[in-house]
């Protein structure tokens, strides 16, 4: 590779990144606890437009099951142009965005402050940016500033800040809690360095089509991350789902050439396995990535060897991070951000300019 593409350097430089992300917000801390102290809330209402909406949704999926916050997430557009019941008292507007300048985030933080008046944090790379400016708090990533398109590092690394929050927000021992995220970067290297060439080997088969991500609860999100990367970076027909949801119809789509990819969960393992097998029985590959393999092959009855032992999927990317599944989710990417990568240039395409996208959408 000549000239190395931004998104490749980027990609690759997501444990340091992560590093430097978490220190910036321990330095931030005590700030962020007065912050919350004075801000009066009992819900969170999470936006974002493309990746940081779906980022969006996996934050606001992690507070509801993390902590006693009641949260939902919406694309910004939606709050700015129907905001109808979402604008109560009470609610703490989480504005997530990378460049801090998105039109839609920055009308729905104007519409959110008219009618409710609530305060406001913001998760952004770039701490100069207009939303920064307009935030009540912003918890900032500048680290992980990007010069792609499509949102790698600052993806995972506004996640991790999220995951974050969410331990101040559950008012656990959040000082223990940042420990445990801050073993993520040394796991993402160890992951790395197991994942050989399954990432160009699956990216670079231009026999797969069409690719389906299976992700639920607070994998949904990154599972829908998973498909706008895909279809941003190689113009791919992707799509995504909740995992036993692709048995009610979509997967009538599956064929010999599909990649049905599972972000497999710990609480919902068994049957996120069963849909992969269902769907290898129907002709597509299948990729698991899952924290244990071994418990993946030894998923109950279906231990491998037993009477269904082609439970395995065909492919097996094990996190083995030893956090619990909340804490894990930034860890399911960075082997699709380089598949997708390799894909890109198997067909040709400049992973760094997208077909029809710029950085940041400005209405
Ligand atoms: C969001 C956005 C996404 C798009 C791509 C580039 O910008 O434009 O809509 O999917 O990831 O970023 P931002 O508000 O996060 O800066």
């Amino acid at each position: 590779m000549a000239e190395e593409p931004y998104t490749w350097q980027e990609i690759n430089s997501q444990p340091q990144i992560w590093r430097a992300t978490l220190e910036v917000f321990a330095i931030g801390r005590p700030a962020l606890g007065g912050f919350l102290e004075t801000a009066g809330f009992d819900r969170v209402l999470a936006v974002g437009c493309g990746s940081t909406h779906y980022l969006a949704q996996t934050a606001a999926t992690t507070l509801v099951y993390r902590t006693s916050v009641r949260a939902c997430a919406l694309p910004a557009s939606e709050l700015w142009l129907h905001p109808g019941p979402f604008l109560t008292d009470q609610t703490l507007l989480l504005a997530i965005s990378r460049s801090g300048t998105t039109t839609e985030t920055l009308r729905a933080v104007e519409r959110f402050r008219e009618v409710c008046g609530g305060p406001v944090l913001a998760i952004t790379c770039h701490p100069e940016s207009t939303l920064a400016q307009q935030a009540d708090f912003a918890l900032v990533a500048p680290d992980a500033q990007e010069h792609s398109v499509a949102q790698t590092r600052s993806f995972t690394s506004m996640l991790l800040l999220t995951q974050a929050l969410t331990s101040v927000l559950a008012q656990e021992d959040d000082e223990k809690a940042l420990e445990r995220l801050r073993q993520l970067p040394d796991i993402l290297e160890d992951l790395v360095g197991r994942l050989g060439n399954l990432p160009q080997g699956l990216g670079s088969d231009l026999d797969i089509e069409r690719f389906f991500f299976l992700g639920g609860c607070m994998l949904h999100g990154l599972a829908n991350e998973a498909m706008l990367k895909t279809k941003e970076m190689s113009l791919s027909y992707a799509e995504a789902y909740y995992p036993l949801e692709f048995r009610h119809g979509p997967m009538s789509m599956v064929n010999e050439h599909t990649l049905v990819i599972g972000f497999l969960s710990d609480t919902g393992l068994a049957e996120e396995l069963h849909v992969l097998k269902d769907m290898r029985q129907l002709g597509a590959r299948t990729l698991a990535l899952v924290e244990d393999g071994p418990k993946h092959a030894a998923g109950g009855p279906h231990a491998a060897g037993g009477p269904h032992a082609d439970w395995r999927a065909d492919h097996v990317i094990e996190l083995r991070s030893g956090l619990d599944e909340w804490e894990r989710g930034a860890l399911y990417l960075p082997a699709i951000h380089l598949m997708a990568f390799h894909r890109a240039l198997a067909k040709g395409l400049n992973p760094d300019r997208p077909h029809n996208l710029e950085a940041v959408v400005k209405l």
